[in-house]
């Protein structure tokens, strides 16, 4: 038996961690959950060992880490060199506490108003909140723009960074669900999601996964 286990929920950010593991070549063992009612089985949560429930999480024989932030910050993902590593950490952080936060206001608000508030709250809430991630896309279209054409065709270089294992979910997953993205392009965003699609890293992490938004 590998000694790392990952809890993998369908449709959700464990693609990440099942990406960095692939990255780093390591050996492991996926513990699959899909969703009921777009959440995770209370006997998932409970057999994941995170207090929250939530994934991805994994366990690394007596060690168990939650957050796939924290998770990410591993081996050669994350680079030596101390500029560029903050530069990669800042991405790993602004993926869930910018773009994740930004977004899921959006598809919360579509999950909890009541279907009988009046018409158009929905409508109006998610305009409101749109503003957040279009400033949040608009930054990273940007650096991508800039990056690819200086320093290569990943978010922090010519390699896979935790910058990119982190980002690629978050902007997936906004343009795949229109998280207030409608009316816009982000033609940069596009081809660097494909760029990272097309790892082999990211493809074997499918493979195993059967990950999909
Ligand atoms: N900040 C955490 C977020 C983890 C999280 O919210 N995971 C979601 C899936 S993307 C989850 O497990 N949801 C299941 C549920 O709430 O029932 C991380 O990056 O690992």
């Amino acid at each position: 038996m590998p000694p790392i286990t990952l809890y993998f929920l369908q449709a959700s950010r464990s693609i990440r961690t099942a990406w960095l593991l692939e990255e780093l070549n390591l050996d492991y063992t996926v513990q699959f959950s899909d969703r009921v009612n777009q959440k995770a089985p209370e006997e998932f949560k409970a057999a994941s060992g995170n207090p929250l429930g939530k994934s991805p999480m994994i366990r690394d024989g007596d060690l168990t880490v939650y957050e796939s932030g924290v998770i990410s910050e591993s081996g050669k993902v994350l680079p030596l060199d101390r500029a560029q590593r903050v530069k990669v950490r800042q991405w790993v952080h602004a993926a869930e506490a910018t773009f994740m936060l930004h977004s899921l206001a959006i598809l919360y608000a579509r999950w909890n108003i009541p279907s009988d508030a009046p018409s158009g709250t929905v409508e109006a809430a998610e305009k409101g909140m749109s503003t957040n991630v279009q400033n949040d896309l608009a930054w990273l279209e940007n650096e991508l723009s800039s990056s690819s054409s200086s320093s290569g065709k990943f978010l922090c270089g010519e390699s896979v960074t935790a910058a990119d294992i982190m980002m690629q979910f978050s902007a997936d997953f906004i343009l795949a669900r229109e998280l207030g993205t409608k009316g816009k392009e982000y033609p940069a965003i596009r081809k660097w999601l494909e760029v990272c699609k097309g790892t082999e890293g990211y493809k074997r992490a499918v493979e195993k996964t059967g990950h999909k938004l």
